[in-house]
């Protein structure tokens, strides 16, 4: 009896440490950071050829862990301790530095793209994260995440599928500066279903043909009122929409593009050579100016957040095809206001002929 609870126990503990050993060795699997290890990250302006590197080879460069904090666009902070490796390094294999460039996009495979621009890449380290909080990424992360301390959220690239480094001049001087308000006008506009609301877009395409040309540009800046700059390419900003209506108008935004890749609240988008103007988010965010009773916008501002280039003469144009010419000092004193019908309206004091009802452009004039 007794000998045969021995032999009992012992098949029952033979099973156990079976059972446990199998588990284990399941376990070990699902666990290893080397289910994605063979994916492969696209790296151009590298080498002449496309450059590839595998998430098994990024894990053979030094790495670091850094507690690392970001916020969101509502103001959220987001909080994790990324390891992964230097962007740097990978670029110090070939001979390079993040130096070397003048921006860096990041793409991923759920088509989120965002452009780092050379002021974060000075003062931020670029971390290519294989794991957050001492665990390997989740699905949604796979398989590399893109993490920057301390700046904003939008630069932390989850899903990275490819890296585009850029060199070279990166915004064209700007000649001419086209007020939203009055171009949108002579544009088809459609219902744009938002949540609960059916505001108004413009294509973005439609707006570049009429008043920037067809031209191919290097990149496409938006500032929005809050500050917030990003700098698109020319293929993600030629296929959307800007909302002219409702929340957070002018809102640059696409369906087809992430929502974190919309833009609220915009302030002014630099397209090559043409800057476009909104003079309704400048009416909120800029130092207000005020002429016999009329209050907008001082045109020295709109010239310093377009980056308007300087010029003897400048042209200003109305809406209905109409234009003056301006000496650069009749500029200073211009003011810019929207009159009781909602049309813009330029003002030079004491010059009663000079003023321009409908304003659409100010351009340099050679
Ligand atoms: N691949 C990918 N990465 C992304 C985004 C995205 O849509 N796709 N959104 C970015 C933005 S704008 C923010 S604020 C954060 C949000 O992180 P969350 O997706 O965890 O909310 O991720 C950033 N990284
Ligand atoms: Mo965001």
């Amino acid at each position: 009896m007794q000998k045969n609870i021995n032999k009992c126990s012992l098949f029952l503990l033979l099973l156990t440490i079976m059972l446990t050993v199998a588990a284990c060795g399941g376990k070990s699997e699902t666990a290893s950071p080397a289910a994605y290890d063979n994916e492969e990250i696209l790296i151009t302006g590298l080498k002449d050829s496309d450059y590839k590197i595998s998430v098994g080879d990024l894990k053979k460069l030094p790495s670091l862990t850094k507690k690392s904090e970001a916020s969101t666009a509502d103001g959220e902070i987001v909080k994790a301790k990324a390891t992964g490796t230097l962007l740097e390094n990978v670029l110090q294999q070939e001979g390079k530095s993040i130096k070397d460039y003048s921006s860096i996009r990041f793409t991923a495979q759920d088509g989120y793209s965002i452009a780092v621009p050379q002021d974060v890449l000075k003062n931020r380290p670029i971390i290519l994260a294989y794991e957050l909080d001492g665990k390997p990424l989740v699905a949604e992360n796979q398989p590399i995440m893109v993490v920057v301390p301390g700046e904003r959220a939008m630069y932390w690239v989850r899903m990275l599928d490819r890296i585009e480094l850029k060199t070279g001049a990166q915004q064209t001087p700007v000649k001419k500066v086209v007020f939203l308000e009055t171009a949108v006008k002579s544009l088809p506009q459609e219902d744009y279903q938002y949540y609960d609301s059916v505001d108004k877009a413009i294509k973005t395409q439609d707006l570049v043909e009429s008043y920037a040309g067809t031209d191919e540009v290097n990149n496409v800046f938006i500032k929005a009122g809050d500050e917030l700059n990003k700098n698109e390419s020319q293929s993600n900003f030629i296929g959307a929409y800007i909302k002219m209506t409702g929340k957070e108008a002018p809102k640059f935004l696409a369906p087809k593009l992430p929502q974190g890749m919309h833009v609220k609240d915009v302030l002014c988008i630099n397209y090559g050579e043409s800057g476009f103007f909104a003079y309704s988010q400048g009416k909120k965010v800029l130092s207000p100016k005020t002429l016999d009773g009329q209050s907008g916008i001082a045109l020295s501002e709109v010239i310093k957040q377009t980056g308007l280039s300087r010029a003897a003469k400048y042209k200003f144009s109305s809406g209905d095809g109409q234009s003056l010419e301006f000496t650069v000092n009749e500029l200073g004193s211009v003011l810019i206001y929207q009159n009781d019908q909602g049309i813009l309206v330029s003002r030079c004091p004491g010059a009663a002929d000079k003023n321009v009802e409908n304003l659409l452009s100010i351009e340099c004039m050679k």
